[in-house]
């Protein structure tokens, strides 16, 4: 399997972070001192770890990924297309590992489409240690200052320490802060989503108001699958919206899957190509679709009360 999705764990539903850095950085410390307030003991993450937490008034659904290189190329890349906000963390005492941080933080940045808005917070960790150097010099080290070039990006810097605590309250409220803007913004609400295979034959609907209760959803959604299938034709990895009536029409094919939502014509298309593209990354390399349901709800961030859900057809 290419990704992990079967390690992931989609029981509820937050704003989803993702927290990633080297090994030993102290990712994990940091996620135990927002669950516990408190220093405690950890071990070297397999894989990810997951949490939901509430933070003021908004619930994060926290994935705190394991640093060392055999899932830098697979988890976090999943899970970083996955999530409005990104904390990254170094240890700030550890001067030998800046260059290879750097490497990584900004390949992942980059892996961020322009259009997408999303969060940094960018945590220098330890700053209980003498050795620790001071954020001006790590922002040079990394070329932090580059981010200012990032128009989709609200990034923001701290020195911490989970060991004493420092700084952990002033990240938090900045990550809240931002983060409620942003999924107030981006949050789209669709109407119908669909997966099928390439015959068209569906492996998952779930619809909020039932196709053929509303006859102008339903004709533009046959006119935006015509206009979609002679359009592209022969050509697959494509992704198409078109507008008609109330309603936006958004339709991906792979060389295995047809992936369609219909959302209301005020709600970013941009969220729904999002939610798409990530879907499709984490379907595609599936063996089995026992997972299918979960995963959907988890990236469309919905409540699955409100739909009608009709699955394995074949
Ligand atoms: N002195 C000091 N030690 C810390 C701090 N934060 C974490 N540590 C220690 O650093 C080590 C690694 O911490 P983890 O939180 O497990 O690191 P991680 O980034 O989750 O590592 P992986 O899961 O392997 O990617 C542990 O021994 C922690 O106790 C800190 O602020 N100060
Ligand atoms: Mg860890």
């Amino acid at each position: 399997m290419k990704n992990a999705p079967t390690a992931m764990k989609f029981d509820k539903k937050g704003i989803p972070l993702v927290v990633i850095g080297l090994s030993q950085a102290g990712k994990s410390s940091f996620v135990k001192r927002i669950m516990t307030g408190k220093f405690e003991e950890t071990k070297p993450t397999m894989g990810l770890q997951f949490e939901t937490t509430d933070i003021g008034d908004a619930r994060f659904d926290i994935f705190d990924l394991g640093g060392h290189i055999s899932y830098r190329k697979t988890i976090w890349e999943s899970y970083v297309k996955l999530a409005y906000g990104l904390v990254f963390m170094i240890d700030s005492a550890d001067p030998e590992s800046f260059d290879e941080a750097k490497e990584e933080f900004w390949r992942i940045v980059d892996l961020k489409d322009n259009r997408d808005e999303f969060l940094i917070l960018f945590l220098c960790n330890k700053a209980d240690l003498k050795e620790s150097l001071d954020l001006e010099s790590i922002i040079n080290h990394l070329g932090l200052y580059n981010l200012a070039k990032k128009e989709n990006a609200s990034y923001q810097f701290f020195k911490t320490s989970m060991k004493t605590g420092e700084n952990v309250h002033n990240a938090l409220n900045w990550l809240k802060n931002n983060t409620a803007k942003l999924a107030t913004k981006r949050k789209i609400d669709p109407l119908m989503f669909m997966i099928a295979d390439i015959d068209g034959f569906p492996l998952l609907e779930i619809d909020k108001i039932g196709l053929e209760e509303d006859p102008s959803l339903l004709a533009g959604f046959l006119a935006a699958i015509e206009s979609f299938s002679q359009r592209l034709f022969g050509k697959t990895g494509m992704l198409q919206y078109m507008v008609s009536g109330d309603y936006k029409y958004i339709i991906k094919t792979d060389d295995q899957y047809i992936y369609s939502m219909i959302i209301a014509k005020d709600e970013s298309q941009h969220e729904a190509r999002r939610e798409i593209e990530v879907l499709n990354e984490l379907v595609q390399p599936m063996e089995d679709f026992t997972m299918l349901e979960s995963i959907v709800v988890q990236v469309l961030n919905i409540d699955l009360s409100e739909y009608v859900i009709q699955k394995g057809f074949k």
